[in-house]
C-alpha cells in the first residue's frame, strides 16, 4: 500500500481537523526516517494510520479492549485518551488488512510508548509529539532535539509532568519508555 492510499481510507475515519493533523505527522515521520534510516514506506503507512480509532465509540474500544487478548484489560483503568492507539492496530489489521507486525506496533505504542522502541515505533511516537500544529508547553525544546532518544526524553517527560501536574494516572508503558532511554 502507498501514502495516499493509507490517506484516502484514515480521512473517512476522521474530522478535517484530526485528518490535517495526520497528514503532518505522515510528512514530519517521513522526514525523521530518511534522517535516522528508518524504512520509508513503513513509516508513511504507520503515521497515516496512527490515529485510525480516535473517533470510535467508547463502548466500541472497550469491547475490542476486552477482546483482544494482546491488548490487556488494565489498560480500561487508564485514561480514555490511550485507547485509541491499540484499538487502533486491532482495526487497522482488521478492516484495513495491514499485517505488517512493525507497522502495528508503530500503531498501537504511538501514545504510551513502551520501553525499548523500535526505531519505526519513535519515529511515529515523535513525529506525533513535533508535527507543526503542535503547541505543547516545552515543544520547542523537543523540535531542537538533534538527538532521537533525547527528543523523546524530553517529550515523555513533559506528558509525565503534564499528567502528574493534572493528578492524572500516568500508564506503566510511559514510564517504561522514558526509563529505557533516559
Ligand atoms: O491522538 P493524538 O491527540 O494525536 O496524540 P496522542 O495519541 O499522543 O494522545 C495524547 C494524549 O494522551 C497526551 O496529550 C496525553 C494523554 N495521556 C493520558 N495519559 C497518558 C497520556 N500520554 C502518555 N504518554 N501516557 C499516559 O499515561
Ligand atoms: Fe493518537
Ligand atoms: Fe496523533
Amino acid at each position: 500500500m502507498d501514502r495516499e492510499t493509507a490517506l484516502e481510507i484514515v480521512r473517512k475515519q476522521l474530522t478535517k481537523r484530526r485528518y490535517e493533523h495526520t497528514v503532518r505527522v505522515t510528512d514530519t515521520a517521513l522526514a525523521l526516517a530518511i534522517k535516522y534510516g528508518a524504512d520509508r514506506n513503513k513509516t508513511e503507512l504507520a503515521a497515516a494510520l496512527h490515529d485510525y480509532a480516535k473517533f470510535r465509540p467508547e463502548e466500541e474500544m472497550k469491547h475490542i479492549i476486552e477482546e483482544d487478548d494482546g491488548i490487556g484489560d488494565d489498560l480500561l483503568s487508564y485514561n480514555l485518551e490511550l485507547w485509541h492507539a491499540p484499538v487502533g492496530a486491532h482495526l487497522v489489521e482488521e478492516e484495513v488488512g495491514i499485517s505488517d507486525p512493525d507497522i502495528l506496533r508503530a500503531i498501537r505504542y504511538h501514545t504510551t510508548g513502551r520501553a525499548d522502541m523500535t526505531l519505526l515505533e519513535k519515529v511515529i511516537f515523535l513525529a506525533d509529539y513535533i508535527e507543526p500544529g503542535r503547541d505543547f508547553p516545552g515543544v520547542e525544546e523537543v523540535r531542537r532535539e538533534d538527538n532521537l532518544n533525547t527528543a523523546i526524553v524530553q517529550a515523555l517527560g513533559n506528558t509525565v509532568i503534564f499528567l502528574i501536574d493534572k493528578k492524572q494516572k500516568v500508564h506503566p508503558d510511559t514510564i517504561a519508555a522514558y526509563n529505557s532511554l533516559v
